[in-house]
């Protein structure tokens, strides 16, 4: 067929040179980027054949995240800007993996099996981060693209942050309902309603509107600089990790000050202010301040998590809506965070497994649904009633707190977490409560706690339930780890594969960090024992 040839012609300038096994895993597939050209044409044609069959424009995404430089990745996203259809994902990998000369055969099996309309125009959306091999993958991508149809639809928008790709998918299909369908009309959208929000006063209370951005020397640094101008002041912002190419997350970003428990580099502890730290494609957000004696905190996904629930807590009270609020968060979360949820505020808690996709669910079971890993990862959902409710009791008048949801509404991107909007969403808070970083960390007191990470022959051996706070296998090992956990005072411990990584995950917490320690030693001890 003609397809068939096309895609075996342009093939042949992305051949596999790789005899190596990529899966596509939690987010999508991602190793080191010069494994990654074949890769990346077979997404290309996966991409415009997903978009033949829901005709509607698919998303691609470019990025290895907070990873290092060296690495790539790439990621689909499904119309309504989720992460793509799990059975796609097992076709997808499929089709990566397959040897060259069975790639076309293949492909035209897709065709016919899944039944896709040839005639229907493909439209991709296409973004990327900075990295330095990102360019060369893009085009890898867009050949493609190209070879299922030569003049398919793609939007190519060059470097932008994941969640602006996410954004971008969701208004190019909703017709620009949910905004305009460009990096300018998502800065626009942002930066207007934050502005409404603060009003004409940007210092309240304790409230400073001064704030340092660590841009991990990424696509967070390119799009804060448009951010800036929006904001004409509303903000003041000191930038730093700004570039130049080729440092990318390097001793700074969102998952090194949580992983490491530091401050970025370029951030002192003599500034006094607070920073917020983006990862490497801007969809994670942790922030850090040091306090009059120099000493470091760090508030996560966690924390952040919290400020909104409790401030959309307030204003639900306040404005007299009956809207059901609900949190979403994952065996990570710190035991104070979910305690103060669910006891101080009132608010369910869901808990899931690891993965944007499976708390982004979660969350759409609420009016109101706030999902966040403690890792930084997370946004806001609203339900269509929600979004209704709101809406109108805003525009009826005369009701401060509704007025001020429907500013959130602008403010939050819900297609995805999103470190720009929720880095907005908590400054609008903290002005609007007259808060300082200060006041807000002292919500409540994390529990001390400890990552480890056990390498094991083979990590699938351990498989978990009760989204993942529980072991199934390898038999034996959770009622050790009963045995260890009962041994501490407010010990919690749970273990489970990455995803993204050969290793098996240790978390512990418990009531100091010495115990914390020690339970998270005692538990990756007993799983190299058992998984030998
Ligand atoms: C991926 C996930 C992230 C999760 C992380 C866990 C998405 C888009 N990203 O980065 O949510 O926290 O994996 O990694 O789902 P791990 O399985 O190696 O612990
Ligand atoms: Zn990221």
């Amino acid at each position: 067929s003609k397809i068939a040839a096309r895609i075996v012609e342009a093939a042949k300038a992305h051949t596999r040179r790789v005899d190596k096994y990529i899966g596509y895993g939690t987010a999508g597939f991602r190793t080191k980027a010069d494994l990654l050209d074949h890769v990346m044409f077979r997404v290309g044609v996966v991409s415009a054949l997903r978009s033949k069959m829901v005709k509607a424009s698919i998303g691609v995404m470019i990025t290895a995240s907070h990873n290092p430089e060296e690495d790539n990745g790439v990621k689909l996203v499904d119309p309504l800007g989720e992460m793509l259809e799990p059975a796609w994902e097992v076709l997808a990998t499929e089709i990566a993996n397959l040897p060259d000369d069975k790639l076309s055969e293949s492909i035209v099996s897709l065709i016919e099996k899944s039944n896709i309309d040839l005639s229907t125009r493909s439209s991709v959306i296409v973004g990327r981060d900075t990295r330095q091999s990102s360019p060369a993958l893009c085009q890898a991508v867009i050949d493609g693209i190209k070879a299922v149809e030569e003049d398919s639809e793609i939007a190519d928008f060059g470097i932008i942050s994941t969640p602006i790709l996410h954004y971008l998918v969701v208004c190019t299909n909703d017709g620009g309902k949910y905004g305009d369908p460009t990096v300018d009309g998502y800065v626009a959208k942002l930066s207007r309603a934050f502005r409404t929000l603060i009003g004409e006063d940007n210092k309240r209370g304790n409230y400073e509107p001064t704030l340092i951005i660590d841009g991990a020397n990424g696509v967070g640094a390119v799009i804060s600089e448009k951010l800036i101008k929006a904001l004409d002041k509303t903000l003041a912002v000191n930038l730093v990790n700004v570039g130049p190419p080729g440092i990318l997350n390097h001793d700074c970003g969102a998952d090194y000050v949580k992983v490491q428990q530091r401050e970025p580099l370029n951030v002192s502890s003599d500034c006094g202010a607070r920073c917020a730290s983006l990862d490497g494609d801007a969809d994670r957000l942790i922030y850090l301040y040091f306090d009059e004696a120099g000493m470091f905190h760090m508030l996560d996904g966690d924390k952040i998590a919290l400020l909104f629930a409790e401030h959309f807590n307030d204003l639900l009270k306040k404005s007299q809506l009956n809207l059901k609020l609900g949190m979403v968060q994952t065996a990570y979360a710190n035991g104070s965070s979910t305690n103060y949820a669910t006891k101080v505020l009132n608010v369910p808690v869901t808990c899931t497994p690891t993965g944007v996709k499976f708390l982004h669910h979660a969350a759409q079971e609420f009016d109101i649904g706030v999902y966040f890993e403690a890792n930084g990862h997370g946004t806001t959902l609203f339900s269509e009633n929600a979004v209704k409710t709101i809406k109108d009791a805003a525009s009826s008048g005369g009701n401060a707190a509704a007025q001020e949801l429907a500013g959130f509404l602008n403010v939050i991107n819900s297609t995805v977490g999103d470190a720009i909007s929720d880095l907005l969403g908590v400054e609008a808070i903290l002005h609007s409560k007259g808060w300082s970083i200060k006041e807000w960390d002292t919500m409540y007191q994390d529990l001390p706690n400890r990552l480890l990470k056990v390498s094991v022959a083979d990590r699938n051996l351990v498989t978990t339930t009760d989204a993942e706070r529980r072991v199934v296998t390898p038999e034996g090992l959770q009622e050790r780890m009963d045995i260890i956990v009962a041994k501490f005072k407010d010990g919690r411990s749970f273990v489970r594969p990455s995803g993204t990584e050969d290793v098996v995950r240790v978390y512990a917490e418990a009531d100091t960090q010495e115990h914390a320690d020690e339970l998270g030693k005692e538990v990756a001890a007993a799983v190299s024992e058992l998984c030998s």
